[in-house]
């Protein structure tokens, strides 16, 4: 089974990373974390992304907060499907992050989930791993079951049904 990179631009964005991971183990997805800036250590940020096709990695996360290149940055190297996850991180609650790694030039895409979207990014992994795995497929449509089940008895309890 194809692997996650969870690469995250410093540690202080490790809750968004760990709730991405939490996800992905629901559905038994192998996944490796890494810290690596687009500004602090580009190079590593660099390599990794080129070597990640070859080293078994079928979708990379990128997480970054504030100037968030990171994604982006990951994008230009690899041709593996990238997802920005932008952080709120500073002042501005995340909408600097958001438009950072939203606003990519055309030819360069990157899919962005929401301000500390880190559970949507995973699924959203998940979901372009499942396209040739059955077994995850099945896992995702389960769970989607089970949340419209949850939602329809809470609203059976707040009308006495
Ligand atoms: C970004 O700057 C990181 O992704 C993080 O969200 C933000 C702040 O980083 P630290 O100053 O906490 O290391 O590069």
């Amino acid at each position: 089974m194809k692997k996650v990179g969870i690469v995250m631009g410093s540690d202080s964005d490790m809750p968004i990373a760990e709730k991405a991971g939490k996800q992905l183990e629901k559905y038994g997805i192998p996944y490796e974390m890494h810290i690596y800036s687009a500004h602090r250590t580009p190079a590593q940020a660099k390599e990794f992304s080129e070597n990640a096709a070859s080293e078994g990695f079928g979708v990379i996360i990128g997480i970054a907060g504030k100037a968030a290149h990171l994604a982006g940055a990951i994008a230009a190297n690899t041709i593996l499907p990238v997802i920005g996850i932008p952080c709120k991180s500073s002042e501005l609650d995340g909408m600097d992050a958001l438009l950072s790694t939203v606003q990519m030039p055309s030819g360069m895409p990157v899919a962005t989930v929401a301000i500390n979207g880190g559970k949507n990014a995973a699924i959203l992994a998940a979901q372009i791993l499942a396209i040739n795995d059955e077994e995850i497929a099945e896992k995702i449509k389960d769970e989607r079951i089970a949340n419209a089940e949850s939602i329809l008895k809470k609203d059976a309890q707040l009308n006495n049904k």
